[in-house]
């Protein structure tokens, strides 16, 4: 199997290749911007192509070189403040990248799978009585990045109609794990923790909203399922992954601090509070377990003590 990953050298696309080079039945593309992997380990395994998706030729070049099989769409613009400092951009790169995409699949006359990485975001300002969010809950995205994975979604929908491409749609909840920016929560809190441990910080975190409760999987699981999506899921389906369960962000951080041997005190930074925050977040996806048997498998204590060891080593 010829698989293309897009967004090779972001956080998901070098854990999704580990885990498609784990299986030799595999073999992996990769499409980035740069000349070169950001992951040292995978540059004798994937043949790195250097392409914008922007720009449709490049895409042709790869389609035409790599003959895939199967194409998962990673590459975007995923920062959200990002997406609210600049919304054009990201709309374009989002949704003009994955048109490229698609149309020059259909230029060239080829018929791979496309797994599209979307995102639990474009159900955005969910109701409590829509909890356990499953796949007809209402869209209701609340930022611009939101707005952008919603009509990817929806674009992957009208172009398997449409012209018959063969897409699925993947709705991811909160993942985490080693490598993710420091953008993110779990790493924001380990990376702190490690320059504390260091010397480099003062022992005080300061932090946000704690109280609300999010759906977390390890990204090793999570690309997990990407995969079996692509073995098993269903051309034309809009999936839900995640854990089915919610912690909260102060347990992500109690059990980051508990994993130090460092007293740090946690602060409340009013900067940080997010009004507008849902909550609580928790998905359905009882569609995937049952075309696909995926179940999340690596407890989150074992994913912080990973990301937390990660950034001690940086
Ligand atoms: O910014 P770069 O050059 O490192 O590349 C990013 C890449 N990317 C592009 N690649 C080709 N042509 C473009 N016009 C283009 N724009 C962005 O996508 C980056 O390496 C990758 C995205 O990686 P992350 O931001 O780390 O996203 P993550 O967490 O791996 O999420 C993967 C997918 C995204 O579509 C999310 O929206 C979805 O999963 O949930």
């Amino acid at each position: 199997m010829r698989a293309i990953i897009t967004g090779i050298n972001g956080f998901v696309g070098g854990h999704l290749a580990d885990h498609l080079l784990s299986d030799s039945s595999w073999s992996v593309w990769g499409i980035a911007r740069q000349s070169t992997l950001a992951l040292a380990h995978l540059r004798e395994r994937v043949s790195l192509v250097i392409a914008d998706l922007e720009h449709p030729s490049e895409l042709d070049d790869v389609l035409r070189h790599a003959q895939p099989d199967v194409i998962f769409h990673l590459a975007a613009q995923s920062n959200v403040p990002r997406s609210f400092a600049d919304p054009q951009q990201t709309l374009q790169t989002n949704i003009n990248g994955q048109i490229n995409l698609f149309q020059s699949v259909l230029r060239l006359k080829q018929n791979p799978l496309i797994v599209i990485a979307g995102s639990q975001e474009i159900y955005g300002q969910v109701r409590p009585e829509d909890l356990p969010i499953d796949e007809a809950t209402p869209l209701r995205p609340v930022n611009p990045y939101a707005v952008s994975k919603a009509t990817q979604d929806l674009l992957a929908f009208q172009f398997h109609i449409s012209h018959h491409l063969r897409t699925i749609r993947l709705r991811p909840f909160n993942h985490i794990g080693p490598r993710q920016s420091d953008a993110f929560v779990a790493a924001a809190f380990a990376a702190q923790v490690a320059k504390i441990e260091r010397g480099e910080q003062e022992p005080v975190m300061r932090v946000g909203n704690l109280a609300a409760e999010r759906d977390f999987t390890d990204v090793r699981d999570m690309v997990r399922a990407y995969v079996l999506a692509a073995t098993h899921g269903q051309v034309g389906t809009a999936y839900n992954i995640g854990s089915e369960r919610t912690v909260s962000i102060r347990w992500i951080l109690d059990t980051l601090l508990g994993l130090s041997a460092c007293e740090i005190q946690v602060e409340t930074d009013p900067a940080r509070m997010r009004p507008a925050d849902v909550p609580r977040v928790v998905s359905n996806c009882s569609l995937f377990r049952d075309h696909t048997g995926w179940r999340p498998q690596i407890p989150l204590e074992q994913t912080l003590r990973d990301i937390l060891d990660d950034w001690r080593a940086t």
